[in-house]
């Protein structure tokens, strides 16, 4: 039998050369067509407003994609930025992330420049990208059909429909799988999304909701890094292509207590 050959498609649109939306998955032969069709339309459709080019690229890959599961899910029930403020530190120190590193993060993520990619942090709080303006963009990640269908119902299931969170889920997989990376905050650039999440081998991917009010456009990732070769990492990041093809469990709303004593839980019973 012939190996399988996949293609990584990606959507880029703009107007006036500023960003307005973007898209990427990892997808058969079969798949392009219709991926192509939902892109250009995602594109032609964006609430920022009408971009005026859209960049397709499809793009087979010489690799076959690694397969991975997905980060395991909740939501944190914070109702404010100061308890997300408060709950970040608490859930990144606990991970070995300095205080330093994730006041550093926190300043330099609300500060109002929006970078295309993610800061690498070391645990001290120093910045380790190549392109301190820029940061480093994660590419070449996807979902099978199937286990995109799975992770659709667990989501609807716990009242979350939009694609947003998937997209954010199915980018932090790819990131913590890799061991260099101890831990991730986001915030989006949108201002009207206002929740944001922490992730990391340790508990997951957890989503804080009202990590910046309403309104507020500034966004980022950092991504916290600890030992070895950071142009191995960024390459990971940037190259290697990781397709998501089994679904860890989808929650819904968790206290902090409760999410922090999962960690003990999940080192013990599981190899990831
Ligand atoms: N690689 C690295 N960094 C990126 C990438 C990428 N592919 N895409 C975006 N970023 C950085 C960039 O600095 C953006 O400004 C910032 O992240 C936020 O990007 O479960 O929508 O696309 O409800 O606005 C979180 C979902 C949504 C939480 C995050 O990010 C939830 C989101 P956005
Ligand atoms: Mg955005």
């Amino acid at each position: 039998m012939s190996k399988r050959l996949h293609y990584s498609v990606r959507m880029r649109s703009s107007r006036k050369d500023a960003h307005i939306s973007g898209a990427e998955g990892i997808y058969d032969k079969d798949g392009i067509v219709e991926v192509v069709k939902e892109y250009t339309e995602r594109a032609l459709m964006h609430e920022k407003g009408r971009a005026d080019e859209i960049r397709l690229t499809i793009e087979e890959l010489k690799e076959t994609p690694r397969k991975i599961s997905s980060l395991p899910l909740c939501t944190l029930n914070t109702k404010k930025p100061e308890a997300v403020r408060k709950a970040a530190f608490k859930i990144l120190s606990s991970i070995g992330i300095t205080e330093r590193a994730i006041e550093e993060a926190l300043h330099s993520l609300t500060m109002g420049i929006t970078m295309r990619g993610a800061m690498l942090m070391d645990i001290e709080g120093v910045r380790l990208e190549p392109d301190l303006l820029r940061g480093v963009r994660v590419t070449r990640m996807g979902i099978t059909p199937n286990a995109d269908a799975i992770l659709s119902k667990q989501l609807a299931k716990a009242g979350l429909r939009n694609s947003t969170v998937k997209e954010a889920l199915i980018l932090a997989s790819k990131v913590h799988k890799y061991p260099m990376v101890l831990g991730e905050i986001c915030i989006s650039d949108d201002p009207n999304y206002t929740t944001g999440y922490i992730a990391s081998r340790a508990y997951g991917y957890i989503r804080l909701p009202h990590i910046k009010r309403r309104g507020e456009p500034y966004g980022g990732r950092t991504f916290f890094i600890t030992g070895g070769e950071v142009k191995e990492l960024i390459k990971y990041l940037q190259m290697t292509p990781v397709l998501i093809d089994k679904i860890k469990p989808c929650e819904g709303i968790l206290t902090l207590k409760e999410i922090l004593e999962r960690k003990s839980h999940r080192k013990s019973g599981s190899r990831e």
